[in-house]
């Protein structure tokens, strides 16, 4: 049994709606189970300004998938939501995005993967408030990528960054 941070977020038709249907499609109790979800985060966009702010959360869950497998079982909730990869830019607005942001168990610690298609930690969330603020929300001790998402979020401008109600 493996711990998983997911980073959820998305900017177009109504986020909110689509993120609480995403954890509902992911979380089914058995192989992937719900530990801590983060509140509703209002980020500004990220790498590319040019697009409407981002509603971001971060999951804790508990899974006996391999991570490719729950990498896979991601894509397949995206698309059941109506994401449309090849209509897209890089950085660019999406229905939703889900991002494996580390992997670890209590033994080995963070699973360190390098492979076409998986990268593990994910390697931009130590420079991304929209990740790291949920995550402190919920975890501020974890680690991603060797750092507390605490000290981690420390480093970054989190100008716009605001929990929801
Ligand atoms: N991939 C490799 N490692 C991983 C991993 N750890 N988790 C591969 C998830 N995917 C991983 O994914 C493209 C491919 O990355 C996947 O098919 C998978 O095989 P992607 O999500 O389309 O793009 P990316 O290359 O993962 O880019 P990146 O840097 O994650 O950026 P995104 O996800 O495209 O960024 N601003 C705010 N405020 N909030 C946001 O949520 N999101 C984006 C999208 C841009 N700006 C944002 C936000
Ligand atoms: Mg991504």
């Amino acid at each position: 049994m493996a711990e998983a941070v997911l980073s959820l977020g998305g900017n177009l038709g109504d986020p909110r709606a689509t993120l609480a249907r995403a954890i509902d499609l992911l979380c089914d109790g058995e192989a992937v189970r719900l530990i801590a979800r983060s509140s509703d985060w209002r980020t500004p966009p990220w790498g590319d300004p040019d697009q409407p702010a981002f509603v971001n959360l971060c999951l804790i869950v508990e899974t006996t998938l391999a991570p490719r497998e729950l990498l896979a079982r991601a894509r397949d909730v995206e698309t059941a939501l109506g994401r449309n990869r090849s209509a897209e830019r890089r950085w660019g607005p999406r229905t939703v995005d889900i991002d494996i942001v580390t992997i670890g168990d209590d033994t080995s610690g963070e699973l360190i993967v390098d492979e076409p298609g998986l990268t593990l930690p994910h390697p931009r969330a130590l420079e991304r408030a929209f990740v790291l603020a949920p995550l402190a929300e919920i975890a501020p001790q974890q680690r991603v990528a060797g750092m507390t998402a605490r000290d981690a979020l420390a480093h970054l401008d989190v100008a716009g960054v605001e929990r929801l109600p």
